[in-house]
């Protein structure tokens, strides 16, 4: 039998959202237990997750109710991990190519939005600072997107597409409703 998986999930988190898309994207069974951000549990940081963060995956030992959780089951953390997780124990699912090229670009595409996108977005929208480093940044991820499929990186959805999409849909909402700590207009004023 499967080891079983309990996802430790937040609702409003992105970066719990990478996760669940590459789990329903496998077909994975898990169990999803919701962290309440503003009142997490006693247990959650010292028996689940140190940084008490989620999201947080319990993988395998014996079946326990998500509450009380189970010291013999592995807790894996970090979304990026996490998806290459997935990716690894499922691999039909096919969201990381076995081609060892296509993966490292899998990587660098993920590593430039990381870097590159991901910070100048924050600092743009939540600290009120320059938008010119968030449309440099994704000027340089369009340039990376397939020219091919219709996929970040081609033909096949992979974690590439599932490590931004959540990121990217905040983006476009905020953008396209002027939410954000910028005065209107803030963001084409470059
Ligand atoms: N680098 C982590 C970030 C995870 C993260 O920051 N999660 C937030 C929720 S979106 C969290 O659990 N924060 C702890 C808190 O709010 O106390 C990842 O990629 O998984």
């Amino acid at each position: 039998m499967d080891k079983q998986i309990t996802l430790y999930a937040a609702k409003i988190c992105p970066y719990t959202q990478r996760v669940e898309i590459a789990l329903s994207e496998a077909r994975a069974e898990y169990t999803r237990f919701e962290i309440d951000l503003q009142n997490k549990p006693a247990w959650f940081q010292p028996q689940v997750n140190p940084e008490s963060k989620v999201p947080t995956i319990a993988y395998g030992g014996p079946p326990v109710p998500p509450s009380q959780p189970s010291p013999e089951s592995v807790k894996i953390t970090e979304s990026l991990v996490l998806l290459e997780f997935v990716a690894d124990l499922f691999p039909q699912s096919r969201i990381l190519s076995s081609d060892p090229v296509e993966r490292a670009k899998t990587r660098f595409f993920i590593d430039f939005f990381s870097t590159r996108v991901a910070p100048p977005h924050v600092a743009a929208l939540l600290r009120g600072e320059s938008f010119e480093p968030l449309i440099r940044g994704l000027l340089g991820f369009q340039e990376l997107l397939s020219k091919e499929g219709m996929y970040a990186m081609g033909d096949q959805f992979s974690i590439a597409d599932i490590a931004v999409a959540p990121f990217i849909l905040r983006l476009e909402t905020a953008v396209t409703n002027e939410l954000g700590v910028y005065e209107p207009g803030g963001m084409l004023r470059l």
